[in-house]
């Protein structure tokens, strides 16, 4: 075990009370009405750094500077932009571990976790979209024997993008590397919980982009968020966060008539079909430990595995294994190396799980592990902790239907496949979900009939950057991931040319 350096000893790229400007035009600008706040870190409570409180009028001087850059961005060859972002990745691979231990301390994660999937994944992102944008073709169409259809992929321009808490690092980067690889410029809104990971990021790759390329707002959703989502001057939104602000966000939109991307909420059925259980072997302990990930990032996922479905004939066995498998879980100080789960993202966070666990005891549901909040000792006491918890009961149940974003899952019991399909769909989110069975036929028909952007089957939680990730129903429009993501950042160019010397 390893535990890594407290904010400002030796060795560490933060400290207390470090203050984050605003990131405009290639500097570090002071909000326009000379504001900031104070964020806490989840790890102890203690107060960690001061962010600079953004408004319309600092929206705006972002937008300036991104606007004066475009053209210029935009007329790079792909091979420019595509070397940038492997640079990009290549200084993020040098500071790995300074990227890690920053997210840790602002979002209060475990560092096993940023060490080996958050930052990697990250990186991985930016060398994807390197590769997709040189792949990029256009496209040329023959109409007739002279007229011939030219497309063309060109960047919108600049785009406003709104991020949330959970993946401070890998969440910007899901929506900076397509857009800057498609040549757009970025207005980045991170969330008012974690903005520091963005900055720290930002400290090891600011030189590598034109100014106004990327410019960084700080701020609340209201005061910082809206005038960036609400501005004419922007050619696409593209937003993570609650269901409810998404619909804000489209609202905002579509004074402008500009395009939306919106991932949101979710509810994501975790499906145990009964021959899982036919023998004790590595299959089965593998789907045990897809039963837990419903703690991963202490349960702060949108494709959290919050509602457990498993069949009748092995519910009260498997139950069993999966909470004697849930009590491995280890918790403790985010900064320790073999910490599996660490600290709620804040406070509001902490006090949102915990009123759900007395929603469910009121809702008649039984706890079978967990259900409070989890007192660490000595410094962790004022972090925000809590318990691995799961609730046996009713997917009518509020635990079972509303987005509680910790580390809770909710389990009922099905009979037969159809059963299981009709629980599984019965939400209405659709991010989300996953499928256990042996048996192909099976698990490939439910992969098939649950209402979900992503079902996976015999896994959980695996993001590659080039499996496309987004939501069906309440849970969003769009796709993250994939090269499919560049059609959200270009819009299509046509030339129409005539070759043809004759009159019409
Ligand atoms: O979300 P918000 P919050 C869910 C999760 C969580 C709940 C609340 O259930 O408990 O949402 O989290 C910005 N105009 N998810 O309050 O408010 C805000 O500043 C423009 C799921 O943090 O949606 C932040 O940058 N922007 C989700 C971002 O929106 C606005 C991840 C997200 O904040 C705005 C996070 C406005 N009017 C929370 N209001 C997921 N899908 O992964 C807020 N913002």
């Amino acid at each position: 075990m390893a535990e890594y350096a407290a904010p400002g000893q030796p060795g560490s790229v933060v400290s207390y009370l470090d203050r984050y400007d605003h990131f405009i035009g290639g500097e570090y600008v002071a909000p326009a009405k000379g504001d900031y706040f104070e964020n806490p870190t989840p790890v102890t409570g203690r107060a960690f750094t001061e962010i600079a409180r953004g408004t319309a009028d600092d929206v705006e001087r972002a937008l300036d500077a991104a606007h004066g850059a475009a053209r210029a961005w935009g007329r790079t060859s792909p091979a420019e932009r595509a070397n940038v972002l492997n640079r990009i990745a290549d200084r993020m691979e040098q500071n790995l571990e300074a990227l890690a231990v920053a997210e840790c301390w602002e979002n209060g994660k475990a560092v096993r976790e940023t060490l080996n999937a958050d930052i990697p994944l990250a990186i991985d992102h930016f060398r994807y979209f390197a590769g997709v944008i040189r792949a990029q073709e256009g496209g040329i169409s023959q109409i007739d024997q002279d007229l011939v259809a030219y497309h063309f992929q060109e960047p919108l321009g600049v785009v406003g993008q709104i991020i949330p808490w959970n993946f401070p690092i890998l969440m910007a980067t899901w929506k900076l590397a397509p857009a800057l690889a498609a040549g757009n410029c970025v207005v980045l809104k991170p969330a008012e919980q974690t903005p520091a990971s963005i900055h720290v990021l930002l400290s090891f790759i600011a030189d590598l982009l034109p100014p106004g390329v990327l410019n960084v707002v700080n701020g609340f959703g209201v005061e910082a968020g809206k005038p960036l989502a609400s501005s004419s001057r922007i050619a696409k939104i593209a937003f993570t966060g609650e269901t409810t602000t998404g619909r804000l966000i489209m609202q905002y939109a579509s004074e402008n008539i500009i395009p939306v991307t919106l991932e949101l909420g979710g509810k994501s059925p975790n499906v145990f079909f009964s021959d899982v259980a036919s023998s004790r072997d590595s299959f089965y302990d593998k789907a045990l430990e897809g039963f837990t990930m419903f703690a991963l990032n202490q349960g702060e996922v949108c494709t959290c595995p919050s509602r457990a479905l498993i069949q009748s004939s092995i519910y009260d066995s498997f139950l069993a294994d999966a909470t004697e498998r849930t009590k491995l879980i280890k918790q403790g100080n985010p900064l320790d190396t073999d910490t599996m789960m660490g600290a709620q993202a804040s406070n509001d966070q902490l006090e949102k799980i915990l009123s759900y666990f007395d929603i469910g005891r009121q809702e008649g549901a039984k706890v079978v592990t967990g259900g409070e909040r989890a007192d660490l000792g000595g410094d962790l006491s004022g972090g925000y902790y809590v318990q691995p918890t799961i609730f046996e009961g009713d997917n009518k149940m509020r635990i079972f239907q509303e987005e509680i974003f910790g580390p809770v899952v909710s389990v009922t019991r099905f009979d037969d496949y159809d059963d299981a399909v009709k629980t599984a769909n019965d939400t209405l989110y659709g991010l989300g979900a996953a499928v256990w069975s042996r048996d192909g036929g099976t698990a490939y028909r439910a992969g098939r009939d649950i209402q979900a952007g992503r079902v996976w089957v015999n896994n959980y939680h695996a993001y590659p950057a080039h499996a496309a990730f987004g939501g069906y129903k309440d849970s969003g429009i769009g796709r993250e991931n994939h090269k499919m993501m560049l059609d959200h950042y270009q819009q299509t160019k046509n030339l129409l040319v005539s070759y043809s010397q004759n009159a019409q």
